[in-house]
């Protein structure tokens, strides 16, 4: 039989490359997509034998690179099973009178419009073939809101909304969405907050164990792994040394 296929956003660094790698090991052939091309070709070296790797790059934002570069995927990895709406960051952390119009426009750009286009250019074909399963990365900062994490939490909250709207939308078709909420996950994504501050993007993390990319990984394999019938409609997976977005157990 045919191997599934699996599209993934972001999978140069952190959730997404996990994913990419929980998926190959349930057997999917995997696109794996971002902007960093030298580490999409490297992916291939992680994935099992005999999975195969197909990778686009391009940045989100770009509506027509989105709709030229899914265009022009070979028939042969058209038909697209799982698509996880991964990519996206947090670009700054300042109170709202202070935030940076360039931090603003990049989270609402990647994190929501760029979801978007992305889900446009293959929902079609799973509309059509009345099967698929997204996966949408959320936050726990699209259920809470914290001291300046305005307009990340505001991202985030959008892709929380329309996960349901997806879910409200697509019923009709047998397609099965799926919010995935983390709380926090040591990956690159402070170091890219911080704007490569690698010393602060840690202090994120010191005294307590956060979540790794495989934690998060494992979770969208579980859900993604269900029987047709069934699914996990909305994830929230924290540390357990975080209770909230402002509750943490820190030994220091
Ligand atoms: P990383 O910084 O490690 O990974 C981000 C990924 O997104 C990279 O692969 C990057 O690829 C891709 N990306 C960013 N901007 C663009 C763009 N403009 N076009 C295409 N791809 C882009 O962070 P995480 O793995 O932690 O983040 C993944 C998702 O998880 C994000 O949506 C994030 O908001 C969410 N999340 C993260 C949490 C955490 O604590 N780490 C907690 C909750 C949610 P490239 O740069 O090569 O384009
Ligand atoms: C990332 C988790 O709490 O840093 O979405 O916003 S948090």
């Amino acid at each position: 039989m045919e191997k599934k296929i699996a599209f993934i956003t972001g999978a140069t660094s952190g959730i997404g490359k996990a994913s990419a790698i929980a998926l190959a090991n349930l057997g999917y052939n995997i696109i794996a997509t971002g902007r960093r091309k030298d580490r999409l070709e490297n992916l291939k070296d992680e994935l099992p034998d005999g999975i195969e790797l197909y990778t686009l790059c391009f940045d989100v934002r770009n509506k027509e690179e989105v709709k030229k570069s899914i265009g022009s995927l070979p028939e042969s990895w058209q038909k697209i099973d799982v698509l996880i709406n991964n990519a996206g960051n947090a670009h700054g952390m300042d109170p709202i009178q202070s935030g940076s119009l360039e931090d603003w426009d990049a989270m609402i750009d990647i994190n929501v419009k760029g979801l978007l286009y992305v889900s446009k250019e293959i929902m079609t074909g799973m509309v059509e073939r009345q099967s698929g399963t997204i996966v949408n990365i959320g936050s726990i900062a699209g259920k809470e809101v914290y001291p300046n994490g305005n307009v990340y939490c505001a991202s985030k909250h959008a892709v929380d909304a329309i996960t349901k709207g997806m879910r409200i939308d697509l019923n009709p078709f047998g397609i099965r969405v799926i919010g995935v909420h983390p709380g926090l996950v040591e990956t690159e994504f402070s170091l890219v907050r911080f704007k490569g501050d690698a010393a602060r993007s840690k202090t994120v993390y010191q005294g307590l164990q956060p979540l790794t990319a495989e934690d998060i990984a494992d979770t969208i394999a579980f859900a993604v792994s269900r029987p047709p019938h069934v699914v996990l409609a909305d994830i929230v997976i924290l540390p357990t040394a975080q209770a909230s977005t402002a509750v943490l157990k820190k030994s220091i």
